[in-house]
């Protein structure tokens, strides 16, 4: 559709080849993950082409929509991993037009996951971690568990990156934590 290729357009202009493969891959697979669990397949499309659209950006330009928005002074203590999302999708907004809130919040939540998960930021969430050009140990399991049921890859997901960051002695942003708390830790 048209405009699809406008908004492909655009989103390719702002980043390298290699992200821009991954941009592809991850709309392949939340469209499908979106088809299987009763989500928009346009607004996985969408949310998809647009989830990491702010992230070769600028800590100037991060630390400039914070201030504009009003948002959590304490996110310039954090980094990309953490803005590109949460203070990307105000870019994604403003410059790629995109008004539609279960998006941008889809785009907000893309890394960190949320207590509070629609069904197309799961959708999001899960496509980004196991879209076809991803090769890590796990990613399989990934894709089986995304296949069977969304809600467990999700925990899997989350579980693994919680992980990860601990392993290599990454701060945790609590947003992170709550994620975690919320899909994968049990009440004991
Ligand atoms: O943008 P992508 O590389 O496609 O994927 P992403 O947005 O899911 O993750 C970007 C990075 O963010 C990834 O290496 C994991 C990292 N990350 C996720 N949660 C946290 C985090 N990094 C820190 N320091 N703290 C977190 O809580
Ligand atoms: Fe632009
Ligand atoms: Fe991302
Ligand atoms: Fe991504």
């Amino acid at each position: 559709e048209e405009a699809r290729q406008e908004l492909v357009q655009h989103v390719k202009s702002h980043m390298s080849e290699k992200r821009f493969k991954h941009v592809l891959g991850v709309e392949k697979a939340a469209m499908q993950l979106a088809k299987d669990n009763g989500v928009s397949v346009e607004k996985a499309s969408i949310a998809a082409l647009t989830h990491d659209y702010a992230k070769e950006r600028s800590q100037a330009d991060f630390f400039a929509v914070i201030d504009s928005e009003g948002l959590d002074p304490d996110l310039k203590e954090w980094s990309n991993a953490i803005w590109h999302g949460v203070v990307g999708a105000y870019l994604v907004e403003r410059e790629l037009g995109i008004n539609d809130t279960d998006i941008l919040h889809a785009i907000i939540v893309h890394t960190t996951g949320a207590a509070e998960m629609t069904p197309l930021d799961k959708v999001i969430y899960v496509a980004d971690y196991i879209e076809p050009g991803r090769d890590f140990p796990g990613v399989n399991k990934a894709r089986a568990l995304a296949k069977e049921n969304l809600d467990a890859a999700v925990a899997y997901e989350t579980k693994q990156t919680l992980a990860f960051l601990i392993e290599k002695e990454a701060r945790i942003y609590p947003k992170t934590i709550e994620t975690y708390n919320r899909w994968v830790a049990q009440k004991q």
